[in-house]
């Protein structure tokens, strides 16, 4: 086998495709590549194709691994991006436990072909689905006293601007929201507190960026003016899932942080200019964090000064700049921060922020009490609330925080993280030529999107995982066609040094990913029977009912058998089958499957699903069991006969 020829080919097609990222991206990046002298200017150059290899001594990998038998420390929760959906898998092992069916379909759990799913994921009049696609970017958990309650995981989708909310006991998505006026909802964030009441000690709100400018009432008219374009703030209700309000502002939103206190939210900015190509995107020196004061933005709204727009209810509240030009009275606060920046993140302290530059070397610090201290009029200007500007890097991305003082930084052009100090950085800026910000680098392989820390979004960050999802793996796994594997590189943090010490390989593609240990979840086994209305509680309870030419089937599944052997309905019929599992023993899940009438679904230890079809094909089909439940799994199958 010709290696050699192999590796040539593949180092080629990888230097290729990372010199036009680098080319790319470096064309916004002039003054700042030249100003950055915190790192060689070979780095802007691109890497090695050959992969740097791991420093660490056999006996250490042993540390990470989890043994047969053995559990892992942490799930980690990991967006799917353009899959739609949301992946658990285990940390350090790496293991994939669960993909959790979101905004996409799924033929494993039925998502998108039973009536109860697609429910959640809406309709259209026919009752077919609205929307077969998603693109998950950003999960993150329910909140409580700062730290993740263990209630909920929500997360957007970017392209449909839906919300969803997945309950973290059964790890099934619950239910899913459509924001209005929004094209590419991207950060998602929940608050940590309630802002307006300190006691409610717990998210009751989830904050929504929309990342894309479009025109209000999207109507096909006025379609070329682009300056009119507008993006708009959401803020959704945690417990009804209703949109609360919105906030109409200047430039767009990007990623989302929200404080401790609960007082503020945060999104970054990177097109301040408004602008509809790339160029004018990166023309403005600065662009900006947006901070929304969220108990006047509340006061704002019960004092009815909101509009609406384009046929939403939603009331919609003024943030642009010249609706806020009162610092006592603004509801909201542009700070400028470095060139097109990418991701902000809220350091466990709850002080600080860190907005990274992406088309500038560096990221730019704010502190919130500065930035409350604009709101109350004391301070000059929103640039003073900046305590910081580190240089770091080229592409610097997302942040995370060890709770000891460090930021990890992901550095895309580089493809490395940057370990860099908190308070150094802030005594640097202040003019302390002695304080040194960057404290550690570590080469990632290879173009690292987020990164983030074992429970880093919260005040019990413990500093010990650091994990770097990479948007490329080029040569790091078995080539599997061209689509490759991305990977998710584990990097130990609790030392002075990073340390990688595990590559696992993930599926497109995961952008935000977080890190709770177990002992934070709790989730239930078995169902309550009486939780689904329409569950069918005996298997003496099956039968066929008629009205008119619906149809419903009552139908049971106790391993090995349907509680109905066969059931007869007519051609044209509208069926209905509602199948509730009597097994209540763990694990013990059967499925339904229907040959040529698409029904695929399964249905848990007492749980109820149901599905509705046009019984259109005259003849014998066997509807039989696809999860494995008994040595008579195979004979678990009952017969739908269609009289023609
Ligand atoms: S974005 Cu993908 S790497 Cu959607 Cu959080 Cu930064
Ligand atoms: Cu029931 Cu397999
Ligand atoms: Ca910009």
């Amino acid at each position: 086998m010709s290696n050699k020829k192999e590796d040539l080919s593949a180092a080629t097609v990888g230097i290729g495709r990372r010199r036009f990222i680098n080319t790319a991206a470096l064309a916004g990046l002039t003054v700042g590549v030249a100003a950055c002298n915190d790192k060689p200017a070979a780095s802007a150059a691109p890497a090695a194709s050959a992969p740097t290899p791991v420093a660490h001594a056999a006996s250490e990998v042993g540390k990470y691994e989890v043994a047969p038998g053995q559990l892992d420390e942490y799930y980690a929760f990991s967006s799917g991006g353009h899959s739609g959906n949301v992946r658990i898998y285990g940390l350090p092992s790496g293991r994939l436990f669960k993909n959790i069916p979101v905004f996409n379909t799924d033929c494993l759990v039925g998502w998108g072909i039973t009536n109860e799913s697609k429910k959640i994921i809406g309709t259209k009049p026919d009752g077919s689905l609205k929307y077969q696609t998603g693109d998950t970017h950003h999960v993150h958990p329910s909140y409580k006293d700062g730290t993740y309650d263990g209630r909920y995981i929500f997360v957007n989708d970017k392209i449909h601007g839906r919300l969803a909310r997945i309950r973290l006991d059964t790890m099934e998505t619950d239910k899913i929201t459509e924001l209005p006026l929004v094209q590419g909802f991207h950060g998602v964030f929940p608050d940590k507190r309630d802002p307006v009441d300190a006691a409610i000690n717990h998210t009751t709100r989830v904050f929504c960026g929309g990342e894309f400018s479009i025109p209000l009432d999207n109507n096909g008219k006025n379609m070329d003016a682009t300056a009119d374009y507008r993006s708009v703030f959401s803020c959704v209700d945690a417990e009804t899932m209703e949109v609360r309000w919105q906030v109409l502002i200047d430039g767009n939103c990007d990623l989302v942080a929200t404080s401790y206190d609960g007082k503020l939210a945060c999104s970054n900015q990177y097109n301040t200019e408004n602008g509809a190509h790339y160029e004018d995107m990166m023309s403005a020196e600065r662009d900006a964090c947006i901070f929304f004061n969220v108990a006047r933005i509340e006061e704002a709204v019960k004092a009815g000064k909101f509009k609406t727009y384009g046929g939403s209810k939603v009331p919609v509240v003024d943030g642009t700049k010249a609706g806020n030009a009162d610092p006592k009275t603004a509801l909201v606060c542009y700070v400028p921060v470095s060139k097109n920046p990418h991701g902000v993140n809220a350091s466990p302290d709850g002080k600080y922020y860190a907005c990274s530059g992406k088309l500038s070397p560096t990221a730019t610090l704010i502190e919130h009490a500065l930035v409350l201290k604009w709101f109350d009029g004391e301070l000059k200007t929103e640039r003073d609330a900046v305590v910081a500007e580190p240089e770091i890097g080229l592409g610097p991305l997302h942040t995370g925080f060890d709770g000891r003082g460090n930021a990890y930084t992901t550095l895309f052009l580089d493809s490395q993280i940057v370990k860099w100090n908190v308070e150094a950085a802030i005594k640097s800026y202040a003019g302390d030529k002695t304080a040194k910000p960057v404290v550690d680098r570590l080469d990632v392989m290879y173009q690292p999107g987020h990164g983030f820390t074992s429970m880093g979004e919260t005040k019990d960050a413990d500093g010990k995982y650091f994990l770097s999802d990479n948007k490329f793996s080029k040569d790091r796994f078995l080539p599997v066609g061209p689509l490759h594997p991305e990977t998710a590189q584990l990097i130990d943090i609790s030392g002075d040094k990073m340390k990688l010490v595990a590559d696992h390989s993930v599926w497109s593609e995961p952008h935000d990913s977080i890190i709770i240990p177990r002992n934070l979840i709790r989730t239930r086994q078995v169902y309550d029977i009486n939780e689904f209305p329409n569950a069918v509680k005996d298997a003496k309870d099956c039968r066929v009912e008629r009205k008119g030419k619906k149809v419903t089937v009552y139908l049971t599944s106790q391993a090995p058998t349907f509680g109905l052997r066969e059931w007869t309905v007519k051609r044209g019929d509208e069926v209905t089958i509602i199948l509730t599992n009597l097994d209540k023993v763990e694990d013990l899940t059967h499925g339904l499957a229907i040959p040529k009438y698409d029904i695929n679904f399964i249905v848990n230890p007492q749980e109820t699903k149901s599905v509705t079809f046009i019984a259109d094909k005259p003849g014998v089909y066997w509807a039989y069991c696809t999860n494995f439940c008994h040595a008579l799994h195979l004979e678990m199958r009952s017969r739908m006969l269609v009289e023609a």
